[in-house]
């Protein structure tokens, strides 16, 4: 029934818009790009995505001449989905660029969640939505009513309606105690979702295909909705993630593999001493996206070596990838070197991140250029000064699309020794009896100790504008003993961007306890799940079982 179904996507160029034309694709679209105003007049169906800042998009919309266009395009009430900012453009303005005007279609403005509410900014993650009177089982799209549904989210600003347009809104999601608008249906035909449907697992393309075509699409969305995972406990609010982690590299033939290393060592032991291989990364991502994987993070761990926009075969996974995986991907490995592109011609940490996000890479990682960055930073007596690799994705993208990976290395304190960093209780005794410990920033894959400790590196590349923190331990990679809580807790506690934890998963339970024991909004695990010894579901249940709320 589907067939040669057309839309048109105005694409105006920030951002991983490629996972949207997948998913369209996937639904069996036709697609598109504007080109002109009358495009945006005449198509039949016209999508609206946005990533970035509020500022830049409208400006360029207005630069164009499609604002007028697209205004008058809604008033008359043809087919239309906007999603993220391409739902924020709709009302009147946003606090995100002072000033500028959105297209007042919707009456009502775009604030940024207040740091009072004591949850991590960016919102980012998997939260539950409710319709407008609030009820859990929701009618999502034009016949497709879901129980509970969560869907992928990310933006520091939310959008709120006046009084007047309350009618229009459709869907409400509630974080930090503040309700925020979720979606917007003025019509059947004109809807627009702050969330991302084309990121929002099986869900998620069920409710694209039912709100693009409410004739058939609540159809095909039951036969979607029915390859979801059954739930054992219905959970609200926004989900504690699960990360699969692959660790990418070219074996010792060229091709690239995922590997595994054990305290950050990939190399098999004995005689061979090649490059541990678990497996094929397209494959594999798919596998755990399939699974129930929240997310899925490649690290291009040799990045530092060479440059990762000559590397045609990392962006090809990326691109495949993306073809059938429908929730957040992450990119690291060598971002902030000198990068050249496939022509050899030089490019800037931004156009490298442009790069990865036009293969279908939705937040970049930084490692080693992120303690560079900060050193710079201390060295400036703390000062932003807009040069450095964070800065400028940031910037361009937003904090929300810049991920910093921390590798630090456990340094143990004997008793009355003065540490040159900020100093826990260790989560584990030292070799010599001691009790207290500080960890390391490490660079070039944890080869090279940095004179930074990780709490400190933590708080500089918030400041400078990262929106998210991935902290590895190298001591506990691989180790299957549990994330080492005591440095989840300290970094977490310095900042109020998300923090992933990372390293030593060796069960289901080790998930429950990182997510009791500290803040951090994300677990992510390698080895446990490439050897097949736990299962993503066996996570989520464990963590539904101790009432944490999952996807
Ligand atoms: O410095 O910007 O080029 O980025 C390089 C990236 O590659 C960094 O994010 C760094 O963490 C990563 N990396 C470098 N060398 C290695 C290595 O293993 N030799 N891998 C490496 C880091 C750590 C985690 C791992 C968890 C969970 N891998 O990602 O997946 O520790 O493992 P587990 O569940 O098996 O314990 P740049």
């Amino acid at each position: 029934a589907n067939a040669n179904k057309q839309a048109l996507l105005l694409d105006y160029g920030a951002g991983n818009v490629r996972s949207l034309r997948n998913a369209l694709k996937k639904l069996k679209y036709d697609v598109t790009d504007a080109n002109s105003p009358a495009d945006i007049l005449s198509a039949p169906l016209l999508v609206f995505p946005g990533v970035g800042s509020f500022g830049p998009a409208i400006e360029l919309l207005k630069k164009k001449e499609y604002a007028p266009y697209l205004l008058e395009r809604l008033q008359e009430g043809k087919p239309f989905l906007g999603i993220c900012l391409g739902m924020q453009m709709l009302f009147e303005g946003s606090e995100e660029s002072g000033g500028v005007e959105g297209l007042g279609f919707i009456k009502g403005t775009v604030r940024r969640f207040p740091d009072s509410l004591g949850v991590p900014v960016p919102h980012i993650g998997w939260n539950t939505v409710r319709d407008a009177n609030g009820a859990e089982v929701v009618n999502v799209a034009p016949g497709l009513d879901v129980p509970t549904p969560r869907y992928y989210f990310v933006h520091s600003y939310r959008a709120v309606a006046e009084p007047e347009n309350q009618s229009d809104v459709a869907l409400t999601c509630s974080y930090g105690n503040t309700e925020f608008v979720a979606a917007v249906a003025p019509t059947d035909d004109v809807r627009a979702v702050q969330f991302h449907p084309e990121k929002s697992g099986a869900l998620g393309l069920a409710t694209l295909n039912a709100m693009l075509s409410p004739a058939d699409g609540a159809a095909d969305a039951q036969e979607i909705l029915s390859s979801m995972r059954p739930r054992a406990k219905m959970t609200s609010g926004l989900a504690k993630r699960v990360i699969a982690c692959l660790d990418v590299r070219a074996n010792d033939s060229g091709d690239l593999v995922v590997t595994k290393g054990d305290a950050y060592d990939v190399r098999e032991s004995g005689e061979s001493g090649g490059v541990r291989n678990v497996g094929k990364p397209v494959e594999l991502a798919q596998r755990y996206y399939e699974q129930g994987a929240d997310e899925v993070t490649f690290l291009n761990i040799t990045g530092f070596r060479e440059c990762p926009t000559e590397d045609q075969p990392m962006l090809e996974v990326l691109e495949k990838s993306s073809e059938n995986v429908f929730v957040p991907l992450t990119v690291g490995g060598g971002i902030g070197g000198v990068g050249k592109s496939t022509d050899g011609t030089v490019l800037s940490p931004v156009e490298v991140a442009a790069v990865y996000f036009r293969s279908g890479a939705d937040k970049v990682s930084i490692g080693s250029d992120a303690v560079r960055a900060a050193l710079a930073y201390y060295e400036r007596g703390e000062r932003c000064e807009g040069d450095t690799s964070i800065e400028q994705i940031s910037e361009v993208y937003g904090a929300q699309a810049v991920v910093v990976s921390i590798d630090p290395r456990r340094q143990y304190a004997a008793d009355g020794e003065e540490a040159p960093f900020a100093t826990a209780e260790a989560s584990r005794v030292g070799p010599n009896g001691e009790t207290t410990c500080w960890w390391q920033c490490t660079t070039e894959g944890g080869r090279k100790l940095q004179p930074l400790g990780a709490v400190e590196l933590a708080r500089a590349v918030e400041a400078l504008g990262a929106g998210e923190i991935l902290l590895n331990c190298i001591d506990e990679d691989g180790q299957n003993n549990g994330y080492d809580l005591a440095l989840v807790k300290q970094v977490k506690d310095a900042v109020s961007i998300p923090v992933i934890a990372s390293s030593g998963a060796g069960s289901p339970g080790h998930f429950v306890e990182v997510f009791e024991a500290t803040n951090c909004s994300a677990a992510l695990a390698a080895g446990i799940f490439h050897r097949g010894e736990v299962a993503i579901e066996e996570v989520k249940a464990a963590m539904e079982n101790d009432g944490l709320a999952t996807r």
